[in-house]
């Protein structure tokens, strides 16, 4: 597909054409762009509002994602999620689980969703993220909830393409926050403990406070305890974060130098990856390479 069909997609998908976003969508993780596209990715007149919502495997995070989908759309808000498939072939079971979760909502005309592969087995989002993260901003969606897997010191990405980052934690999970206080402190915005209904909820939450009271971060840092299972707590989570969305200053910093940076080295990445993808196929092919596995 060439970047002027890319660019016929973007035309309807403008228009509210959810299938040709989701062309447009997948055009961009597989082809490329062109220098006009860009432009106009990078300029967009009224960006989506990202939350990055990240936190260990089995943490709530989808639940979350599907109730907040649910209350933004009591607000009319349109919501974009991209939920981001690990590529371990272990968690295909949890991304199916996730389709069936969100799938009350796939027939609702101001709802779309969309996995995304990953980098590598190390987690990490991949080099189309960001360009599809900016696809929403300009195709009239109002908030772009991001689903991110893991916390950890390598899975802290989605801090470069959200606008604030809710991190959930759960009592059980015996993650000390301590240990991980580091990263943590830097990428949340709002901390959920949820699974609250379960023991160990409040002490955590107050382990948490205390160490955001501790903090020398700048920023202020909510922490909230939901049980997403039951829907509770998310409302309050839903009105948190569209406080963050008025709030003035989250799109003023996607031209901070850090995050441009990251954004640009994320474009450059993925031209050398389509460069050398084709080079790869052919080098796979000669047979002196075969003979190196067959030995
Ligand atoms: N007890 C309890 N279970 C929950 C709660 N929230 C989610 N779960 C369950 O935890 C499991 C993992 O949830 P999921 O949303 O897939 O987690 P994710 O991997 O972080 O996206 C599912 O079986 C949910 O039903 C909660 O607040 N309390
Ligand atoms: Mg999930």
């Amino acid at each position: 597909m060439s970047a002027e069909d890319g660019q016929k997609l973007l035309v309807d998908a403008k228009a509210g054409d959810f299938q040709a976003f989701a062309k447009f969508l997948t055009w961009l993780e597989r082809a490329g762009t062109s220098e006009a596209l860009l432009e106009e990715l990078l300029n967009p007149v009224k960006p989506a509002f990202r939350l990055g919502i990240t936190g260990p495997p089995g943490a709530g995070k989808s639940t979350i994602v599907g109730h907040l989908i649910k209350h933004l759309r009591a607000q009319n808000l349109r919501v974009g999620v991209l939920a981001v498939d690990p590529s371990s072939p272990f968690t295909k079971g949890a991304i199916l689980g996730d389709r069936i979760r969100y799938s009350e909502h796939f027939l609702d005309g101001g709802v779309f969703i969309r996995s995304l592969g990953t980098r590598g087995s190390l987690g990490g989002l991949s080099s189309a993220a960001f360009l599809m993260a900016r696809a929403f901003d300009v195709c009239a969606f109002d908030v772009l909830l991001i689903e991110t897997v893991g916390v950890g010191q390598t899975e802290l990405d989605v801090l470069h393409v959200a606008d604030k980052v809710c991190v959930v934690l759960v009592p059980e999970s015996g993650d000390s926050i301590q240990a991980m206080k580091a990263g943590l402190m830097e990428i949340a915005d709002i901390f959920v403990v949820n699974k609250a209904d379960r023991p160990g909820a409040d002490g955590l939450a107050r382990e948490i406070e205390a160490a955001v009271h501790d903090g020398e971060a700048a920023k202020s840092v909510s922490v909230l305890k939901t049980t997403a299972s039951e829907d509770k707590g998310l409302r309050e989570l839903c009105t948190l974060m569209l406080e963050e969305k008025n709030a003035a200053g989250w799109a003023a910093l996607r031209n901070d130098p850090k995050r441009l940076r990251e954004e640009a080295k994320s474009l450059l990445r993925r031209e050398w990856e389509l460069a050398t993808e084709g080079r790869l196929k052919q080098v796979v092919d000669t047979s002196s390479f075969k003979k190196m596995f067959t030995k």
